[in-house]
């Protein structure tokens, strides 16, 4: 039997490619169920076998169940001869109640799902690992960053905050960037989001937050928008909210995948070392890819023609070989430093400007390997804030404060009981051992009769860790038991004009299109005013702009808290996309190739093989599948105009050929592809004859300023580097 599905498997192989990534799974065809290779190389997917996983095993290798092979089964293990009907009495006569095989599989479907999560439905994840680039010991004795080249398994969930777990990719939100570390000294978890601030800056506003932003509750709409009058109404309200709301505004709302989008601890944190000294420490993930974003018109008509946009982005990427990764880079400074600055080093809605603190980079982080299972994986993950190793801590931010509780708490119900850290997924790899014992669903087999400390009968065991175990900081307190705020919080405005003065014309424009965009939607015209109100308090350059673009006259500006503060930093370069071009690499980006009976098929291989030497993924595209007679050949197009739209692209190709060209000219789907490449600022490539196709959709060819048009692929491959031609755009589009 052996030989005989040994030879079953190599036909099999035979007939399909084999999956370079996974050479143990057949082609994309064939997938072999939950099972990912044995790793031929230790740097592919190299985060299930790192050092500090103590159970000597790759990570969740335990739980994997692979069915190849294996007798369908009851989930108590007795094997099912038929799964196709159930037990009737009588083959017109009605179904029994004892038939257990039935029940079990419909009672199990009908129990299936588990509450999504109340912020952040919608995410997904990947395996990966850590490198730290050198010994941090003389900041914390964090085990993960104790020593140059120390490897640490690591499963990163990013996510949209208000959607619901099937809701679009591509709304304009705050992306989650949440990290677990799997510690040789326990899980490390970074709950961060993709921008550095927050709207509020305690932790008893969130639940009000949350619920002006999630869909209105009397009809339930709209889903995954800010655009509505609740969210408005609330912000506008609450002028602490204005810095992230610049933010939010900006293009970082709108990335263009997510491994080319910045991370961040967002609160003060707390480095301490073996001799007990702490400092203060941000913590930030730069992209290698560099940080790019979307077009906000793009973003629309991306949830309708590819809703899983980012996710599938992930994947591919993971499933090509192609790792993203980021940078850890961490701000390290004292508390006697942070009381010299005119903000509050507790207070979300504020960063520290790099200009004060550089940010160190002190490690890096590839993700290189897909979850087996979304539910089991990305659905079940549990991040929370309150999961510390020795060497990290908190800062009394009075938001972390209510995050410390939030998150384990909410995972209770989320995932069904206090067991929820057995959960592979969530599992430290590190050994956990204590006195806890039962709750629904344990799966421990926790052995010996004692389950309290402190024991003789167990000697002892498990003991406590003593120095070498979690010690709070012993942070000396004072005060009064007050509600209310530190003085320096109540400065909601100057780092918003700091963003403000450092974005660039383009992103500026980004920003005031997309405030004019939501207060738009809002239908309570005292709303709008408040919002610009407390826009003008941020520059009246912004304001101004926002107020034409809804037909407004400016109002007054809104009352401040403290009337002016002598900032340290005017202008922050950082704080610009443009910042991080990143490292130009096109592997898995996206170019369409337009094709119609009569292009030049010479230009349309060269042009092809040019870009795939770059590692791009290249979709010839044509009116309908089947193949196109081209002129000097044959060309099979990948895919169609309507299922593969321009959104879907990086960049488009129209190759010589007149007949062609005369063809694609008449195709309206072709046309409207060249227009939204054009409009959403991307590189466009017209080869010969190719360049009449642009003239008739009306692309202004002769414009030389535009660097993205380009009529030789070597430069179209330089502009696809840059990604975007943004000042190419003119508001409102004429095109
Ligand atoms: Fe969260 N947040 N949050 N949050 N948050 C949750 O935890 C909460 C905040 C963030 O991929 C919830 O397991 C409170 C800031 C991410 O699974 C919940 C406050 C930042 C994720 C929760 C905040 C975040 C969550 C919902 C204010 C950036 C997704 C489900 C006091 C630093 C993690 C869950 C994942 C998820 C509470 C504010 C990031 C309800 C109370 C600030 C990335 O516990």
């Amino acid at each position: 039997a052996a030989a005989r599905k040994a030879a079953a498997t190599q036909k099999l192989a035979a007939a399909f490619p084999f999956n370079a990534n996974k050479p143990n799974e057949i082609g994309e065809q064939k997938p072999k169920a939950g099972v990912h290779a044995p790793l031929p190389d230790p740097s592919v997917g190299a985060s299930t076998l790192m050092e500090g996983n103590s159970t000597g095993k790759p990570q969740l290798e335990a739980a994997r169940i692979d069915a190849e092979g294996a007798v369908l089964t009851t989930n108590f293990g007795a094997p099912v001869a038929d799964n196709q009907n159930s037990l009737k009495a009588g083959l017109r006569g009605p179904t029994l109640l004892e038939d257990f095989i039935l029940r079990e599989k419909i009672t199990h479907f009908d129990h299936e799902r588990i509450p999504e999560r109340i912020v952040h439905a919608r995410g997904s994840g990947a395996h990966g690992y850590f490198e730290c680039y050198d010994s941090l010991a003389r900041f914390t004795r964090a085990e993960f960053l104790s020593a140059k080249g120390k490897r640490t398994p690591v499963f990163v969930r990013f996510s949209t905050v208000a959607g619901e777990r099937g809701s679009t990719d591509t709304p304009r939100d705050v992306r989650g960037f949440a990290t677990k570390f799997y510690t040789g000294e326990g899980n490390f978890d970074i709950v961060g989001n993709n921008i550095p601030v927050f709207f509020i800056q305690d932790a008893m506003k969130f639940p009000d937050l949350v619920h002006a932003v999630k869909p209105e509750p009397h009809n339930g709409m709209p889903q995954a928008a800010s655009a509505h009058d609740t969210f408005w109404d609330f912000v506008s309200l609450m002028p602490e909210t204005t810095h992230m709301l610049m933010w939010v505004m900006s293009d970082r709302a709108l990335p263009r995948s997510l491994k080319t989008m910045q991370g961040f601890g967002v609160h003060t944190f707390r480095f301490v070392n073996a001799k007990d000294e702490s400092r203060f420490v941000k913590f930030h993930w730069n992209p290698v890819a560099g940080t790019h974003s979307l077009d906000w018109d793009e973003c629309i008509k991306i949830s309708g023609a590819d809703s899983d946009f980012h996710r599938r982005d992930l994947w591919e990427s993971i499933e090509a070989g192609v790792f993203p990764e980021w940078e850890l880079g961490v701000q390290v400074f004292t508390e006697a430093q942070a009381e010299k600055y005119s903000f509050d080093v507790l207070d979300a809605t504020k960063i520290v400007p790099e200009e004060l603190v550089p940010v160190v980079p002190v490690g890096r982080m590839v993700l290189d390997r897909n979850p087996d299972n979304f539910f089991a994986e990305t659905e079940q993950v549990a991040f929370g804030v309150q999961n510390l190793v020795p060497g990290i801590d908190f800062s009394n931010d009075p938001l972390l404060a209510g995050r410390i509780h939030s998150y384990f708490d909410t995972q209770l119900s989320r995932l069904g009981g206090p067991n929820f850290h057995e959960i592979p997924i969530n599992a430290p790899v590190a050994p956990a051992n204590n006195n806890q014992r039962d709750g629904i669903h344990r799966h421990a087999v926790n052995r010996g009769r004692v389950a309290y400390e402190p024991n003789s009968l167990g000697g002892g065991c498990p003991f406590q860790a003593g120095a070498a175990g979690f010690r709070s900081f012993p942070q000396p307190m004072e005060g009064d038991k007050v509600r209310g705020k530190p003085e320096r919080f109540a400065d909601h405005y100057s780092q918003a004009t700091l963003f403000w003065n450092s974005q660039t014309e383009y992103e500026k424009a980004h920003i005031v299109r997309a405030f004019r965009f939501e207060l738009t939607k809002v239908t309570v015209p005292a709303i709008r005013e408040r919002t610009l109100s407390m826009l003008r308090n941020v520059t009246d350059e912004l304001a101004g702009q926002v107020a034409e673009g809804l037909g407004m006259a400016l109002p007054r500006a809104m009352p401040k808290l403290v009337a002016s503060v002598k900032v340290e930093v005017q202008e922050s370069p950082a704080l610009s996309l443009t910042a991080r071009p990143g490292n130009g690499d096109l592997r898995g980006r996206h170019v369409a190739i337009l094709v119609a009976p009569g292009v030049d098929a010479k230009s349309v291989k060269a042009t092809t093989t040019a870009l795939q030497k770059e590692g791009v993924v290249v979709h010839t595209l044509a009116a309908r599948l089947g193949d196109v007679a081209g002129k000097g050949g044959t060309i099979t197009p990948d895919g169609t105009l309507e299922t593969m739209p321009s959104v879907l692209h990086d960049g488009v190709v129209v190759p010589d050929g007149e007949e062609g060209a005369d063809e694609l000219g008449s195709l309206g789907q072709a046309l409207e592809f060249l227009k939204d490449q054009y409009r959403h600022a991307k590189p466009i490539l017209m080869l010969g004859a190719g360049r009449a196709v642009l003239e008739e959709a009306g692309i202004p060819v002769d414009d030389d300023t535009d660097w993205a048009i380009a009529s030789q692929a070597a430069s179209f491959i330089d502009a696809l580097r840059k990604h975007r031609h943004w000042d190419r755009q003119i508001d409102p589009p004429p095109i």
